[in-house]
């Protein structure tokens, strides 16, 4: 039993019965039920326990896709494409698995040349990468010096949360993979660094 759902619940419902301050989680539905007669009240709470339930029955949300279709991709047969418009020029990318701008889970794979660089930023989402081939330099939290960089070797698995900052350099031709749940996307400290922004100024 998970004990801070259970005290999580017992407090909601205690806020609940009493109509107290709004909780934090659920104004929304505070509001309705302080609205509601104290008759029906009951038949709520009893349908807010079932939805989880509906859920899990229901059609299944973004984060439980099921594939439909199946892939295999040997090495010999990734199609390299050049890379995503908000990264530094040189390197290629290949979707292997859904389409990292999509909703849904993606598999894809990044190849830097040697001495590639991508400056400090966060993404919106948990970023994990495995290093397939070659070495990858990170950096994290405050100090986003090369000196400072973690070197990562080839079978390298690493996951970082949502909005840390970090920053990356390649050793050799390098080539990274990188799952999650789409849409996927780089925000970068300084927004000089940003490539999309080079490409509007003349
Ligand atoms: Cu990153």
């Amino acid at each position: 039993v998970n004990v801070d759902a259970v005290s999580a619940v017992t407090d909601l419902l205690r806020q609940l019965r009493g109509c107290a301050a709004p909780y934090g989680l659920y104004p929304e539905v505070l509001k309705q039920y302080c609205a509601m007669r104290t008759t029906t009240r009951p038949a709520f709470i009893t349908m807010l326990a079932l939805l989880p339930l509906a859920r899990i029955s229901g059609q299944p949300g973004a984060e439980i896709v099921q594939a439909t279709d199946m892939g295999l991709h040997s090495p010999a047969n990734i199609e390299w494409k050049a890379g995503p418009a908000s990264l530094p020029a040189g390197a290629k990318m290949a979707a292997l698995e859904g389409d990292p701008t999509k909703d849904g889970p993606f598999v894809m794979r990044l190849q830097a040349p040697d001495g590639y660089h991508i400056p400090p930023h966060t993404h919106p989402k948990t970023e994990r990468v495995t290093v397939i081939s070659g070495k990858m330099l990170l950096a994290m939290g405050d100090n986003l010096d090369r000196s400072a960089a973690t070197t990562l070797p080839a079978g390298t698995y690493g996951f970082w949360p949502a909005g840390m900052k970090h920053t990356a350099w390649f050793d050799g031709e390098t080539i990274i993979q990188i799952h999650g749940v789409g849409p996927w996307q780089i925000n970068y400290v300084n927004p000089a660094d940003d490539p999309r922004n080079a490409k509007k100024s003349p």
